[in-house]
């Protein structure tokens, strides 16, 4: 046979081949590329070629070794990424991240504040988001012209005319309208608190935004008074922030609590010395609160006489930012994953 066509017939055969074991590849290299095998032969041969042919001949041979080390690599690496080869994965290789997700700081707060509150006994409400007038304003004693009501305050999904409120369809814009679904269902004694997100018509900024999250605390018996107001609030505050802190409480006004108050507790970043996050006062604001005024006990179908209650209020953004020290609310809100990786640490 003409040497050029038995050359062409090996290349044919490396082409075709396939192979079910490395030891099959093995055999297919001895027998082109080994000491006696089919390409040491051609080129002993080669000296035989008359010259005008050597040119094609030779480059035939070195197309035929190429060919044949190649399809060595190529059916070993097949054999090594299927099951049927006796091949281990690299050990020494870095292992796959193992990715976890952190808890978001917001719900690390209200779990710390849920957790202090069911510990003396308070239980947890929730209720919905899309709320109406009666359960955000009038059964909490807002008077009919409340500037809350307005459309610059308050998302309204469905408002029938500024003068006639009772039909309006709104984003609640605090969680007490859950107590009053409470209240609603049940008689004293009460003893709840409500976490969730409220809705307000603001521009955002560092300091406000038109969504944030809120906790409201209820407590309804017979005989509640002023001062297991105070020694609630006191109790949840050295929990939060430690035995050192103190607690003063400053005359406020809301429509549905009377007398009413804030809050203020030691300045966790100076001591209460004074410095530019206190003002320089040595204190920081942190809640609402008062006794439950008798018109939504009344309201709500609960005995004014018979029961007395208190309730307080806190922003859930506002203790992160004390406890956390990121002044910026908008950072709570936009999930960028360099902002939540620092609060890996928080398994709560
Ligand atoms: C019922 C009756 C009264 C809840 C209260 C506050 C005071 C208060 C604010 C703190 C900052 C809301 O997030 S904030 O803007 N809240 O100051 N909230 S007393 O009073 C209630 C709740 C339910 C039936």
């Amino acid at each position: 046979m003409d040497l050029l066509q038995e050359i062409e017939n090996y290349i044919q055969e490396a082409k075709d081949l396939s192979v079910s074991s490395p030891e099959e590849v093995e055999q297919f290299r001895v027998r082109f590329l080994g000491k006696k095998g089919i390409i040491p032969a051609l080129f002993g041969r080669f000296r035989e070629v008359p010259p005008e042919q050597k040119r094609e001949v030779g480059q035939s041979i070195n197309t035929l070794k190429n060919l044949v080390q190649e399809r060595v690599t190529e059916l070993k690496s097949a054999l090594r990424s299927t099951s049927s080869g006796h091949s281990y994965p690299d050990l020494t290789l870095p292992g796959d991240p193992w990715l976890t997700g952190s808890r978001h700081p917001i719900s690390t707060v209200r779990n710390e504040i849920i957790s202090i509150f069911s510990r003396i006994g308070f239980t947890v409400s929730e209720g919905p988001e899309i709320e109406d007038d009666q359960h955000v304003f009038s059964k909490l004693n807002f008077p009919p012209d409340h500037p809350a009501r307005d459309m610059q305050d308050t998302f309204f999904i469905e408002k029938e005319s500024a003068a006639d409120s009772r039909n309006d369809v709104l984003l609640r814009t605090h969680t007490s309208s859950v107590q009053v679904r409470v209240m609603e269902k049940q008689q004293p004694p009460i003893r709840t608190i409500s976490p969730g997100r409220v809705f307000r018509n603001e521009a955002i900024s560092a300091r406000a935004h038109c969504i944030f999250h809120q906790i409201e605390g209820l407590y309804i018996d017979t005989d509640v008074s002023f001062a297991q107001l105070k020694q609630t609030l006191f109790y949840f505050a050295r929990e939060f922030f430690g035995p050192k802190v103190n607690t003063r409480f400053r005359p406020s006004f809301f429509p549905f609590t009377e007398p009413s108050a804030e809050m203020d507790v030691t300045c966790q970043i100076c001591g209460g010395k004074g410095c530019n996050v206190c003002k320089y006062t040595g204190w920081l604001e942190i809640l609402g609160c008062g006794m439950v005024d008798p018109n939504v006990l009344e309201y709500n179908g609960i005995d004014n006489e018979k029961y007395t209650g208190f309730a307080f209020g806190m922003g859930i953004e506002r203790i992160a930012m004390l406890k956390y020290q990121v002044n910026d609310l908008r950072l709570y809100f936009e999930n960028d994953l360099r902002f939540l990786e620092q609060f890996a640490t928080d398994l709560w």
